[in-house]
């Protein structure tokens, strides 16, 4: 099976290549994402080390010089109406490479020690260290609204998880223009099931939050109707910033900067986001902790300093029927227990395969290897099912969203590889 597997995952990522990077997925998003980009390097990293080098340096290419990595990085010849919002509504770019004014999880440092240890080494390293230096540098400096040494997210396409129940209060609190808002056409309902994606309420207020955020020149001043200190996003930063680490020790720059930021960072979570038994996120405009119960409070695992009575209860709560279900395929994004879970809406209840890697990478950093060994396999077992989906209903294991999604095959790719 897994022969099969690894084939099949290859030929996903070498059908969404496109020259130079690689697409999530040829119709619905057809052009290059930030997240889903670290995640794809670190799939290509064992198929063809130069693939994915290329794919972390073409994102940088979008680098801002205030140092975000952005969102998204459009492709030139694809039409504006293929994907919205599109360049033209972004209005934003570098050099002539048309950006989103928006960033998503740092997951980039790490990537790019992934893929420098899989055969891109050193010389690679040399290029990006600086890029990803000052992609943290950004967050640490423009980013840090709370002033706890936390990154705040602007908007929720920023998470990752952009229709995570995590984020409704926040959302119902945005104002929208008594006149309401300027209209605007949809296109993530044209290749997939309206009931799977975010409702209009939502879309509405993701539309607006983005406007207001470039008719402010993408101004990080802290006034943002939506500002929030997510544990997914910071974890992320985190495990990044020790990779930061390591590449500096590996060529020779000074590493104590990172090594002083991963402090804060730690700190930061510890003081901040956790309560004694969860990790929440928290919105900065009310002080309010955001307490749904999302897979979002389970990224601490990839802290290596988490006290291991923290570590064991964020397992525990991980492999809880709140997200593992009776057909145990996996970790679902929102609780199992709730009334509002919902097992085929985008975010709100379904699996998704990059962050069963991702959980499983920091069951494996705090030790928990059979449990880690126990979600791998699951994984694989959901995707050799149901094919290489964008997610999975946690219920029946039947694929959803999109078809032959790239950052699915990349994680079944660091799967079958072993090790961590
Ligand atoms: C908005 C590409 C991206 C992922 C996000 C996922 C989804 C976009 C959308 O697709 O977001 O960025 O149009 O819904 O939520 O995590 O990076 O795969």
């Amino acid at each position: 099976m897994s022969a099969a597997l690894r084939a099949a995952a290859e030929s996903v990522l070498a059908a969404n290549w496109t020259g130079g990077s690689t697409v999530p997925s040829r119709r619905q998003y057809p052009h290059q994402w930030g997240w889903d980009a670290a995640y794809i390097a670190i799939g290509w990293s064992s198929v063809d080390h130069e693939r994915a080098a290329s794919e972390l340096e073409s994102l940088l290419r979008g680098q801002w010089p205030d140092g975000r990595v952005p969102h998204i990085v459009f492709h030139p010849g694809v039409p504006e109406d293929a994907y919205f919002p599109g360049p033209a509504f972004w209005d934003s770019g570098v050099d002539g490479v048309a950006t989103s004014g928006l960033t998503q999880p740092p997951l980039h440092a790490r990537a790019a020690l992934e893929v420098a240890r899989r055969g891109a080494g050193e010389a690679f390293l040399r290029r990006v260290f600086g890029p990803l230096a000052q992609q943290h540098e950004y967050l640490a400096g423009r980013r840090d609204a709370g002033g706890g040494g936390l990154a705040a997210i602007v908007h929720p396409w920023e998470s990752g998880l952009d229709n995570s129940p995590a984020w409704d209060a926040s959302l119902a609190a945005v104002e929208l223009p008594a006149e309401g808002i300027e209209p605007y056409e949809r296109r993530d309902r044209d290749h997939v099931d309206a009931a799977e994606r975010p409702s209009d309420a939502a879309y509405d207020r993701f539309v607006h939050l983005a406007r207001a955020y470039r008719d402010s020149g993408y101004a990080d001043d802290g006034r943002s109707q939506f500002l929030v200190e997510d544990p997914l996003f910071n974890a992320i930063w985190l495990w990044s910033t020790h990779a930061l680490v390591e590449i500096a020790e590996w060529i020779g720059e000074d590493a104590a900067p990172h090594r002083e930021a991963a402090a804060r960072i730690h700190d930061g979570l510890m003081t901040r986001l956790w309560d004694g038994s969860r990790f929440a996120p928290l919105d900065l405009r009310t002080g309010e902790r955001l307490n749904r119960r999302t897979v979002l409070s389970l990224a601490p695992l990839l802290d290596p300093a988490l006290p291991a009575d923290v570590a064991a209860a964020v397992a525990a709560e991980l492999g809880s029927a709140h997200f593992r279900s009776a057909a145990g395929l996996g970790v679902s994004s929102y609780d199992q227990c709730s009334p509002e879970f919902e097992p085929r809406r985008y975010w709100r209840g379904p699996i998704w395969a990059n962050l069963n890697w991702l959980l499983s990478r920091g069951l494996r950093l705090q030790g928990f290897d059979s449990q880690a060994a126990e979600l791998e396999r699951t994984t694989l077992d959901l995707v050799a099912g149901s094919g290489m989906r964008e997610y999975y209903d946690p219920l029946t294991g039947e694929g959803l969203g999109a078809h032959d999604f790239s950052w699915t095959a990349a994680a079944v790719i660091d799967i079958l590889r072993g090790g961590d």
